[in-house]
């Protein structure tokens, strides 16, 4: 054969003999191109394992170059995907350019979790989630415990942003936990800060229920739910929550900073709804180790913060049972170094190891109670005694001091500062038996583990003895939550299986919480079981806050499809659980939008009525601040809307509306809440990008003179015509029927003796308050100041309602712009009725009444107010100076500024308007490097500076309005949004003679 170079040009042309036909072909294995694929396939075959044998290998392939012809297009020359990776795997074949750069090709499969790992201990294995730990009373023992209601306990934990609340419950969980300290994994920190989000923001967001059995100091189990709620004045909404389903609250004070903010929010609220009340003084290590107060000032502070707290809910209910230490309602602890103890435990413990003879025939709870106060131990008589006058000279320690504080520096000091060697023989002495290489640890876990040793296994027994003892068990709390907060006949039989916690009665269950899966995609139900039981598959039906035995729309049926005892990261799944008990159940949030009733489908259950909403009072009573929010494609506007619907239900307090223009908006507490809540918003319930506005406050509107001219208004067809004046309302009387210490359903002669006594009015004028509005606790008063000579009251009394819906109307949505009215009494003064029914029916009164109040109010000097925070303000000492400029700069003031005794910190109490407390925290936090934290509540409302709808003002876009301009801007601008032109059309209410006598008046 010729040589193949010859063949060919220098550019690789054939220039060769010419070819023959096909057939020549056929078997010349000279041929160029078909052997010599084989060919090179060969040599590949041996190097890519992946390759091998993958080839569609005809068996001349194998041993010898083929003879057989591949057509071109049969040619494989690679293997085929299905091939190399798995016939599981598809191949996309797509076109260039037909999907956008940033889009991939195959999409990775997204799975969402947004809590750290809460599953159902049912299939914890299967969901890949962390297990469930293991604890010393066995899960069937603590499920058989549930069936009696003596033995259970619940407890909402509360306090301050962190003030150890949730340290603490962790502290509960690891003693709970099975075997010895030592041994044991340790759990991962903040048990209960099950969200993603709240690990990375280090702060709780949701209140998290954990049920614990556990034995108390004297060895008798109880099983106890705590739920670990968040500490953020934002946040109070979920405190809320926990405290209407527990009978007992555990404030949670640190040691250093003392009574805060939310600390008094919380109390009152718990007074208001006459929990039990406990008090734990978290990190007490922070006296010893950050302050390094001496062991008698240690006492002082820690006396003042129980004082300060007694102080309060003295201020708040004199009656009130005080908490004290000798009363085992206070109790210590420092989580971190893992022990809580009250002064009869540390008794206890000395009693377990001190002979008889010391014991001066005293039992251990009477010890206990002279271990706090001004008692004394006389050391030369033994005795004790409750005066200092003969000890002060000789120095003698308190008791609390001597006994207990003494001792436990001791035991700090011993592990810190002494060698090795001495500080094992010293802890030896008390029973504390620490290896050398244990009393090289650093600082916390030597400390940690010193202390645990010394106070023993179960080391958070003494918070369960508190508990035990200061907070009754459901059986014994239900009648006085029933006669709370049931609404229905306290004297069914409904009512009365619910007062005894029957297990056998007709199903009753409180929820006041709703918690989100981990992906978001569904609810669980957290509440407390009043009567009956509730079983996995039980029918049932779920009413909802609208519902009541006339209209029964806001009524659903659901079927339980898991029934679930709380453990913190994890649901324990049971069969049932009966009266008494904290309960999860899964399946029925579908129709629960915030709070719920669940009852049984049973004849027993038919007059079930429902449990009373939330109440939000002590958090202001309403959301202070507004966004509006807007998909970014409008399209997916369903979406959000889907996603502001499951926000609402996992936000107690988050509320959303949909004004008249169309737009969506959000109603929270502050910036840390709307923050939380546009999160979950765009991350968890709607994937979807929104825009969102500038915060900005609900206002109100209200009037501050008596109307300038009797307002008359006449019927369309002109038989009819009312007359009304308004007035601003005396003050207090608006709060007091928001809180709702007055309730117009009730017998006359007792709304009548409220206003007598409350607000000294008249009796005539008491008895003539015909409504409150916006809704049955809305802060205006209409009242009938018609007299019986001029108008006929029969007449009157029938058209009463329609007169009172225009002034509902009226009040919900004011003259200025649209925002709802407060603190106004509308008198109606005059009423001219037609006599036939006809003339005078709803369609003709109900605009009537609503014009004429109108131009009362307009004709009483209206006027804007706007929500104002009371804050909080704690910071060092040095920048105290710093703080006050940077409120007045926003319209604020302080009203107190004192120093935290024992402590190098101010807390400052000041006012500022919602409007201009955006970004204040930001602002002051980067003045003072992060020194100062910042807490605002919803305190009151405001009249805004200046009249609003005085036209002359001209407003200058992008520059700050001086004060006096504030309210023509704030009117303005909400008219704007609304969609609602610049001015207010005054004259459009008024009648032409009103308008005339107007007109008269300016002229003069
Ligand atoms: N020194 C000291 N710090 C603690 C103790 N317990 C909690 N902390 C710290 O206080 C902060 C807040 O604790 P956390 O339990 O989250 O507070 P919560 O907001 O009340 O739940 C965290 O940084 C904890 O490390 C304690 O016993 N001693
Ligand atoms: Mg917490």
């Amino acid at each position: 054969m010729a040589d193949p170079s010859e063949m060919y040009d220098e550019f690789g042309n054939y220039v060769g003999p010419a070819l023959d036909s096909d057939s020549d072909s056929d078997d010349s294995s000279a041929a160029p191109s078909v052997p010599s694929e084989p060919d090179q396939d060969e040599h590949d075959l041996p190097e890519d394992p992946m390759q091998d044998g993958e080839l569609p290998a005809p068996p001349a392939q194998v041993g010898a170059p083929s003879a057989a012809i591949v057509l071109h297009e049969d040619k494989q020359h690679y293997p085929s995907a299905a091939r190399v990776f798995g016939e599981d795997v598809a191949a996309a074949v797509i076109d260039e350019d037909s999907q956008a750069l940033e889009e991939p090709i195959v999409a990775p499969t997204r799975t969402k979790n947004f809590s750290s790992s809460r599953t159902r201990d049912i299939d914890a294995a299967g969901a890949g989630g962390v297990p469930p730990p293991e604890y010393s009373v066995p899960k069937e023992y603590e499920v058989a415990l549930t069936a009696t209601p003596s033995l259970l306990r619940g407890v909402a934990v509360v306090g301050h942003l962190h003030h150890g609340k949730t340290a603490l419950v962790d502290l509960l969980n690891d003693s709970a936990r099975a075997g010895p300290s030592g041994s044991r994994p340790p759990l991962p920190p903040r048990f209960t800060d099950t969200l993603q989000a709240e690990q990375d923001r280090e702060m709780s967001i949701k209140s998290t229920p954990l049920a614990l059995a556990h034995q108390t100091t004297a060895g008798k189990t109880f099983v106890a739910t705590f739920v670990d709620c968040p500490g953020h004045v934002n946040f109070h909404d979920e405190s809320l929550a926990a405290m209407r389903a527990a009978d007992g609250v555990l404030v949670c004070v640190d040691a250093v900073e003392g009574m805060m903010i939310h600390t008094e929010m919380l109390l009152s609220h718990a007074l208001s709804e006459s929990l039990h009340i406990t008090l734990v003084i978290t990190k007490l290590d922070r006296l010893i180790l950050e302050l390094h107060l001496p062991p008698a000032d240690a006492f002082y502070k820690l006396q003042h913060t129980i004082d300060s707290v007694n102080s309060y809910i003295k201020s708040k209910n004199p009656l009130h049972k005080l908490l004290s230490p000798d009363r085992g309602n206070v109790a210590f602890s420092s989580a971190h170094h893992g022990y809580a103890f009250t002064t009869h435990s540390f008794a206890s413990r000395y009693y377990a190891t001190a002979p008889d003879a010391a014991r001066n025939n005293m039992s251990a709870y009477e010890f206990g109670k002279r271990l706090w106060g001004d008692c004394y131990l006389d050391p030369d008589t033994r005795k004790f005694k409750r005066s200092n006058k003969q000890f002060r000279a000789k120095n003698v320690p308190r008791t609390f001091v001597q006994f207990i504080l003494e001792p436990l520096y001791k035991l700090y000091t011993q592990c810190l500062g002494e060698t090795e060697k001495d500080a094992q023989l010293a802890l030896k002495t008390v029973g504390v038996d620490m290896t050398k290489s244990a009393l090289r640890q650093s600082a916390r876990p030597l400390i940690r583990e010193a202390c645990v040793k010394f106070f023993g296994e179960g080391h958070a027994a003494a918070l369960i003895d508190m508990i035990v003892d200061h907070v009754p068990s459901p059986d014994r709390a239900a009648s006085r939550k029933v006669e709370k907060f049931y609404s229905g006949d306290q004297t069914s039989e409904i009512a009365e299986a619910m007062r005894n916690c029957d297990p056998k009665g007709p199903l009753m269950v409180n929820i006041v919480k709703l918690y989100s899966s981990s992906d978001g995609s569904s609810f669980s139900a957290f509440g407390r079981i009043y009567s009956g039981s509730v079983r996995v598959g039980d029918k049932v039906r779920v009413l909802g806050e609208a519902f009541t035995l006339d209209d029964d729309e806001d009524m659903a049926f659901g079927q339980v499809q898991g029934v679930y005892m709380p453990k913190g990261r994890s649901l324990a799944g049971v069969t049932s659980l009966s009266a008494g008990n904290w309960i999860v159940i899964d399946g029925i949030d579908s129709s629960i939008a915030k709070t719920a009733t669940v009852t049984g489908t049973s004849e027993d259950c038919a007059q079930a009525e429902i449990f009373a909403p939330l109440n939000f009072f002590t958090a202001g009573g309403e959301s202070a601040v507004k966004i509006a929010v807007e998909p970014l494609n409008p399209a997916e506007l369903p979406k959000m809307v889907e996603g502001l619907r499951r926000v609402c239900k996992s936000y107690p307090m988050a509320r959303t509306k949909v004004e008249e223009s169309g737009e969506h908006v959000l109603f929270g507490v502050g910036e840390l809440y709307l923050d939380c809540v546009m999160h979950d918003l765009r991350h968890m319930y709607s994937e979807v990008e929104i825009k969102v506005s500038d915060p900005s406050v609900p206002f109100c509107e209200t009037v501050i003179e008596t109307s300038s001219v009797k307002c008359f208004a006449e019927t369309p067809n002109q038989k009819n015509k009312l007359t009304f004046i308004s007035e601003p309302l005396e003050d207090g009387i608006g709060m007091a029927i928001e809180k709702g210490h007055v309730d117009l359903s009730k017998d006359v002669k007792e709304v009548g003796k409220f206003f007598q006594s409350n607000f000294n009015w008249d009796i005539l004028s008491a008895r003539s308050v015909w409504a409150f509005g916006p809704g049955d606790k809305g802060g205006n008063i209409l009242m009938d100041d018609t007299l019986p000579g001029e108008v006929d009251k029969q007449l009157l009394d029938t058209t009463k309602n329609s007169i009172v819906q225009g002034f509902q109307w009226a009040m919900r949505e004011g003259p200025l712009c649209e925002e709802p009215v407060r603190n106004v009494k509308v008198k109606l003064l005059d009423a001219a009725l037609a006599t036939q029914p006809i003339m005078r029916g709803g369609g003709q009164v109900i605009p009537t009444a609503r014009r004429a109040v109108y131009s009362s109010l307009l004709t009483a000097s209206p006027r804007l107010m706007e929500p104002v925070y009371r804050m909080q303000i704690q910071c060092p000492n040095e920048i105290t100076g710093a703080v006050l400029p940077l409120l007045s700069k926003r319209r604020g003031h302080i009203v107190k500024d004192a120093p935290v005794p024992g402590s190098t910190f101010t807390t400052m109490r000041a006012y500022i308007p919602v409007i201009d407390s955006f970004g204040f925290e930001t602002t002051l936090r980067s003045f003072t490097q992060g020194q100062a934290m910042v807490f605002s509540v919803l305190d009151h409302w405001n009249v805004v500076p200046g009249d609003p709808l005085d036209s002359n003002i001209i407003l200058h876009p992008l520059e700050p309005s001086p004060v006096p301009h504030l309210a023509r801007e704030f009117l303005i601008k909400t008219r704007r949004r609304k969609g609602l032109s610049d001015n207010v059309s005054i004259y459009k209410f008024f009648d032409e003679s009103v308008k005339e006598q107007l007109m008269d008046g300016d002229a003069e």
